[in-house]
């Protein structure tokens, strides 16, 4: 998979190349590219954002800069995805249709957001996805890229090691979207706090129905409306 940033701060995205990320691009499963969008601009200032028309506070980044960038990268089989707190909430079903594309582009914008032209126009070009993290507000897109850089990237063949950790995952297929149960390792006894009896048992059966009670308690208590 090809996966294209476009950012302000591309050192943001110098972590991609730790942990399961960075494994993912040294085995040869992933390439990222940043590109820095000031590096489409022309005046000694390096200008990306100017004032609303219509008035309001902050500044908003000018479509220019976007289009010359875009330009570059987009093909019409690529996924532009725009992270805004207006867009449709992130999801694993969402994580696992990215996964399956060979081109993600991620555009990150700033301040009050990007020229809305810069969407209508590469709707027609490519398909556009436009994500929100969650009903919470952060400064930019770069967070939100970040999560779904590594949220795809575990998803790819041949990224994490055993793919039944991908299949138990909450959100994903065996636990039907129950939350994770709790796990424990050695030593047995903590600070006098035990590891539960029933995971010592070997009993394969008994310990698959405790987990599952346990998820849904916890479901239950921390997520209801998953229920
Ligand atoms: C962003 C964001 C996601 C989430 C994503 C991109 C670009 C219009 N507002 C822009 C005004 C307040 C400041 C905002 C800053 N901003 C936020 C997000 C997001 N994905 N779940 N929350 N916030 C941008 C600019």
């Amino acid at each position: 998979m090809k996966i294209d940033v476009v950012s302000i701060f591309p050192e943001y995205f110098d972590v991609t190349k730790l942990s399961i990320l960075g494994k993912a691009i040294t085995d040869g499963i992933l390439e990222v590219s940043v590109h820095d969008l000031r590096d489409a601009t022309e005046d000694k200032h390096r200008s990306v954002d100017d004032t609303p028309y219509g008035g309001g506070p902050g500044m908003v980044m000018m479509a220019e800069p976007w289009g010359k960038t875009l330009d570059a990268i987009i093909k019409p089989s690529s996924v532009l995805v725009v992270p805004t707190p207006s867009g449709q909430l992130l999801t694993q079903s969402m994580l696992q249709n990215l996964s399956r594309s060979s081109h993600l582009v991620f555009a990150c914008g700033r301040y009050e957001g990007i020229d809305q032209r810069v969407f209508d126009y590469y709707r027609s070009r490519c398909s556009l996805l436009e994500v929100s993290l969650g009903d919470y507000v952060v400064a930019g897109g770069e967070v939100a890229t970040l999560v779904m850089l590594e949220g795809v990237s575990r998803l790819l063949p041949g990224v994490v090691g055993n793919p039944d950790s991908i299949t138990e995952d909450s959100f994903g297929q065996d636990l039907e979207g129950l939350l994770e149960w709790p796990v424990y390792t050695k030593p047995q006894e903590w600070r006098g706090f035990q590891v539960p009896e029933v995971l010592l048992s070997g009993n394969h059966a008994e310990i698959a129905k405790w987990r599952r009670q346990q998820s849904e308690t916890k479901t239950r208590q921390s997520r209801p409306d998953l229920g």
